[in-house]
């Protein structure tokens, strides 16, 4: 980290203004070769988080007229010494500001780099450096706000708490070690106990809450499936607003799989519409139901359109007997009933009567969708959660090895052999924030980055 990275902070192409950033000891040297500062006396005050107008100049380049930022070690967002030339948004300006600063010292920074650079500096963790690239992605309000959340260091205050719970089971192991098994008293054994069960729950929890977390920053896999003509297509149009899908009253319109994203009830869904379930000789038609099949395994949720009033057929009882909990099942043509819709569920499935043509129940539709996103609960959107797959699998190993440790307990093996679990649980648990962790691991995830970020 000795050298001076540079790179250039905002998206190529033309625009009004883009800001070249340079991170490192020697990026006052740097600057200072180039720019002539308005104001000197101000630019030599080593004043701290500055703006400066001036002039970049290269006397074998092209100059241009900038605003330099200037926000020096420790405070900065790296931690070390950040200047950020604010210049005329061209591509040729920028490209010989950049050459300029590269002939005088500068290394065109990796993906990452400055984050990298805060991480290694203490600046921010690896939850914090990961929510970053989150916020930049994020395509709906929740998943802004979630990655928000998470760059406060909330969910880092929880994962730090949750590692203090750890140490101080490993104290308490080590302290009881020291004396020979006999003399462990019951109740430090149940003591013990408990204080395990607690980690693991706090695992648990946040394991738990992670599936809304993931949902909210990738989206939701949502697949719409039932008989042929039930309006699967129809239903997909409307969500989308547009006339994506053919829908005909002709039985087996939709073959293959038409997927769509769009942000519907605040969240990011991405959508299938599938060919209807039924048996049919046409071998394409064939391909495309089995291949609804499979899709269902793999889907956060399943909208299983019906008729409305007409009985459900073996196919739609297998999906609710399969994947209850993540079926809605839309009633539609509720426009043809001529009395209320009888519903009975079968396997804990939510019940929407609707009708596509009418644009009828599709607040009640909205509502649902949340209710399940959000486990019934849309005030856990205020609450730090995890959304991350790499520090939900390390929470999930976590979460394995202390139950391992937990049965040890319960079989009476000797405590050390407990402290070795505890020991990989803590590991495991510091991955998330970074506490620990492996330079492959950090190259990997910084890799992700934009290139000046
Ligand atoms: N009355 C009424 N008709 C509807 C409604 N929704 C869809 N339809 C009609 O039902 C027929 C089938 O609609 P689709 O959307 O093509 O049905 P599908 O489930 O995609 O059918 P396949 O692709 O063949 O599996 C069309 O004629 C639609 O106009 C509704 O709410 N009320
Ligand atoms: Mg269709």
């Amino acid at each position: 980290m000795d050298d001076t990275i540079i790179a250039l902070a905002t998206a190529v192409g033309e625009a009004s203004i883009h800001v070249i950033r340079l991170s490192g000891m020697g990026a006052r040297d740097i600057v200072e070769k180039f720019f002539r500062p308005k104001n000197l006396k101000r630019w030599d005050s080593k004043e701290n988080f500055t703006l400066h107008l001036g002039i970049f100049l290269d006397k074998n380049n092209i100059s241009d007229q900038v605003l330099v930022g200037r926000m020096l070690a420790p405070g900065s967002y790296t931690g070390e010494d950040v200047y950020e030339i604010n210049c005329h948004g061209g591509p040729l300006i920028t490209q010989n500001i950049l050459e300029s600063c590269l002939k005088a010292g500068a290394r065109l920074a990796q993906p990452g780099e400055f984050s990298k650079r805060a991480f290694l500096n203490g600046k921010m963790d690896l939850i914090q450096a990961e929510a970053v690239v989150d916020l930049i992605s994020a395509r709906t309000n929740n998943a802004a706000k979630l990655a928000f959340t998470q760059l406060n260091g909330k969910l880092s205050d929880k994962i730090s708490n949750l590692r203090g719970k750890l140490l101080d089971i490993l104290a308490f192991i080590e302290a009881g070690i020291d004396f020979p098994e006999d003399d462990v008293e019951d109740l430090d054994r149940i003591s013990l106990e408990k204080n395990i069960e607690d980690a693991l729950q706090s695992v648990e929890k946040l394991i738990t809450d992670s599936k809304t977390g993931k949902i909210l920053c990738e989206g939701l896999k949502t697949i719409i499936v039932g008989k042929p003509n039930v309006g699967k297509s129809s239903l997909l149009n409307a969500i989308l607003k547009e006339d994506r899908a053919i829908v005909t009253n002709i039985p087996g319109t939709t073959r293959d799989e038409i997927r769509e994203s769009i942000i519907f009830a605040g969240i990011l869904m991405q959508l299938v519409d599938t060919a209807g379930i039924r048996a049919s000789e046409d071998l394409i038609e064939q391909m495309g139901i089995d291949r609804t099949w499979r899709a269902l395994e793999n889907a956060d949720l399943i909208l299983l359109v019906v008729e409305a009033g007409c009985p459900l057929e073996s196919d739609d009882i297998r999906i609710i007997q399969n994947y209850g909990s993540r079926v809605i099942v839309v009633a539609n043509k509720i426009d043809l009933l001529d009395q209320p819709l009888l519903i009975e569920p079968l396997n804990g499935e939510a019940w929407i009567p609707l009708s596509v043509t009418y644009y009828k129940g599709f607040d009640c539709l909205e509502q649902e969708i949340k209710t399940r996103v959000f486990s019934g609960d849309l005030n856990c959107l205020n609450e730090p959660l995890l959304s991350n797959v790499r520090q939900i699998s390390a929470l999930e190993k976590s979460g394995k090895v202390l139950s391992d440790a937990s049965q040890a307990l319960e079989n009476g093996f000797p405590w050390d052999i407990i402290s070795i679990d505890i020991r990989k649980a803590l590991q495991y648990v510091s991955e998330v924030t970074g506490d620990n962790v492996q330079e492959d691991l950090l190259e990997t995830i910084f890799s992700r980055f934009c290139i000046g970020k």
